[in-house]
């Protein structure tokens, strides 16, 4: 006589990718053995920011990175792992840091480098030091077919957001989280510490279609477009609260699972906006448009946006699509 299991059945990322890639047959386990590459990773990063005081890796390496940002010492660590990591799947071709002024060519796009890993190793470490957190956001690219070699590796990775094949990121909070999407919905894992894996926690994870919260650096009121400042105005007589972090993964991860709207826009220290397009925006805005949600750079649809630059930095607006929609309203209002 069968009986109900005892246990819950543990899905591992592995098995929960391998599972959605039968439905794939030309993929040959590809994103299999890069989200391998990545889960293993972060979790030898979040080992280090566990217990950073007692490993002696917090605090400042005394250097700036090529955004002129203080580097934690954290930073350098979590960029390593995931460069010696990665570096060795044999299918990644190029990887793209934030702590690195330069792509790191792991093997050419024409001898079997197929992917391109960008990543922002560690978001939000200024806020290390302060128990705060933080986390790893990525995003894989394909590279493309129709380039000749001698074009450079440029080419291959500014391509728009629209084209990534995989993104997430993992949030280093109150439990070690992990969100990802290959373009079939948005999964969610928690990291079990007694077996040292991500296990499924949600699948098909839907974005609320709105939600009375907005998240925005309000210090910068002054320098905010006047729709935003509209905008801003407006929530304060109908019923909204502010949540603000500091840190954009744990910012965005809250408006993920309870809705509402996050805002960097442009401001007069950062005309361009803060946050980079290629390793931050864009994999969060693939997540976001995946669970339902919208990502726009308060002129377009993010995941349209052209990227000139590796380190380029974009406006972001990203959250519920009735929240998103009703910032855009004010923008609406300035052109009419
Ligand atoms: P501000 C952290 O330094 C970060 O890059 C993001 O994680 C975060 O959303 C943003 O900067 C915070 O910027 O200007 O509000 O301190």
């Amino acid at each position: 006589m069968s009986r109900e299991p005892l246990t819950r059945p543990i899905i591992t990322i592995v098995q929960h990718i391998a599972e959605r890639q039968r439905a794939f047959p030309e993929a040959k386990g590809d994103l299999t053995w890069i989200l391998s590459g990545i889960t293993l990773a972060t979790r030898i990063i979040e080992s280090y920011v566990r217990r950073a005081g007692i490993a002696g890796v917090l605090g400042e390496l005394g250097t700036e990175n090529i955004q002129g940002e203080v580097v934690q010492k954290l930073d350098i660590v979590a960029n390593e792992t995931i460069l010696r990591v990665l570096g060795y799947r044999d299918i990644v071709g190029i990887m793209v840091s934030e702590e690195d002024d330069e792509p790191t060519i792991v093997k050419s796009p024409g001898s079997g480098g197929k992917y391109i890993i960008l990543f922002d190793p560690l978001d939000g470490s200024s806020n290390i030091d302060v128990n705060v957190t933080i986390g790893t956001i990525f995003s894989v690219l394909r590279c493309r077919e129709d380039i000749d070699e001698s074009e450079g590796t440029l080419p291959h990775i500014l391509q728009r957001g629209s084209y990534q094949v995989a993104a997430g990121y993992v949030v280093y909070g109150s439990s070690t989280v992990l969100v990802y999407t290959t373009g079939q919905g948005v999964h969610l894992f928690t990291l079990d510490p007694s077996i040292g894996a991500f296990t499924l926690h949600t699948e098909h994870l839907q974005m609320p279609t709105s939600g009375k919260t907005y998240s925005v650096n309000e210090a910068y009121y002054d320098s905010f477009p006047d729709p935003v400042q509209k905008y801003l105005d407006w929530t304060k007589h109908n019923g909204y609260g502010q949540r603000y972090i500091g840190s954009l993964v744990a910012d965005f991860h809250r408006t993920l699972l309870k809705g509402g709207v996050f805002l960097y826009p442009p401001t007069r220290k950062n005309p361009k906006g803060k946050l980079r397009l290629l390793y931050e925006a864009n994999p969060l805005a693939f997540i976001a448009e995946q669970a339902g949600g919208a990502a726009w750079d308060f002129n377009e649809r993010l995941l349209d946006k052209r990227a000139d630059a590796l380190h380029e930095r974009t406006p972001l607006l990203i959250g519920s699509t009735e929240e998103v929609e009703k910032v855009m309203s004010f923008h609406d209002r300035g052109k009419s």
